[in-house]
């Protein structure tokens, strides 16, 4: 395949780049994280999404240093920000499910802390319920991760098919609520009956809740009674290249 062969040269060429989303309070005023994404830069082809090309490299193995490198160089820009801007927020690493459960995860991971020096409490690693299949062994990694001190979060909330006697056996520190539930919020009573559940949920199970995919003021308002909830969505931000993270977000934090 052509695609894979272009993206292992990326890789060596150092084509991959990361794209920057903050999540803010509700009120917009504050950045409290900011989540890496990954991009490619192809020389022809132009910016490329990764739900192009991360399914190509999940089926080749090819996930297993990109994902690496996604890691590291998260952690690295993070502890720059702090060094240099004063940031005290945790930098979100999405993981693929195969990097997951690769053997020895939560070294790698100590590794990767130890190399960049980002202290472990600024690291969120968002993993998804359809990763979490097998119980046994996740909550055995999840618990390696959480003793290290880096946070969990359970991305795309609500949309896999985990049963919720997960969350009580996984170590995890925040909920982010799928984007599908917000999209319609303000109009549609299940939806809104759901979000709500889940944000009660969470406070009781002692969880930090973020809600994906705000893109209207409308969406806003109507979370806006959940005082510590975060909010992520272009209403306030699209993921950005790190120079305008830089000149934008430095001073907010
Ligand atoms: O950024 P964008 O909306 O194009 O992201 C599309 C999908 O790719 C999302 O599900 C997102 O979680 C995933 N994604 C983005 N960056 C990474 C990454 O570095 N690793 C993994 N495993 N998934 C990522
Ligand atoms: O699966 P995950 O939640 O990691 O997906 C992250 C991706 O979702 C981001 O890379 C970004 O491109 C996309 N995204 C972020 N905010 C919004 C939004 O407000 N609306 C939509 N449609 N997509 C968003
Ligand atoms: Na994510
Ligand atoms: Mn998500």
């Amino acid at each position: 395949l052509a695609l894979e062969s272009d993206l292992r040269k990326g890789l060596a060429n150092d084509e991959l780049v990361l794209y920057y989303q903050p999540k803010f309070s509700i009120t917009g005023e504050k950045v409290l994280g900011i989540e890496a994404l990954v991009r490619w830069q192809h020389p022809e082809k132009g910016l490329v999404p990764p739900g192009v090309f991360l399914p190509i490299a999940e089926e080749t193995g090819l996930i297993f240093d990109i994902g690496s490198w996604v890691l590291k160089q998260s952690c690295l820009q993070m502890k720059q920000w702090q060094d240099d801007g004063g940031l005290q927020i945790p930098i979100s690493v999405n993981l693929s499910s195969q990097q997951f459960h690769q053997m020895n995860f939560d070294q790698h991971i100590h590794a990767v802390l130890i190399e960049t020096g980002l202290e472990a409490k600024f690291l969120e690693l968002e993993i998804t319920e359809s990763m979490m299949m097998d119980a046994k062994t996740s909550t055995r990694t999840l618990q390696k991760l959480s003793d290290l001190g880096v946070k969990i979060s359970l991305d795309d909330f609500g949309t896999g098919y985990s049963s919720l006697s997960y969350l009580k056996q996984f170590p995890i520190n925040r909920l982010k609520i799928d984007r599908s539930f917000i999209s319609d919020i303000t109009n549609n009573d299940h939806d809104k009956a759901i979000v709500s559940t889940i944000i009660s949920m969470a406070q009781h199970l002692k969880m930090d809740v973020t809600a994906e995919g705000i893109e209207t003021k409308d969406q806003l308002d109507y979370l806006m009674q959940n005082e510590s909830m975060e909010i992520q969505g272009f209403y306030f931000s699209k993921p950005l290249p790190s120079k305008d993270i830089e000149s934008l977000y430095m001073k907010k934090a």
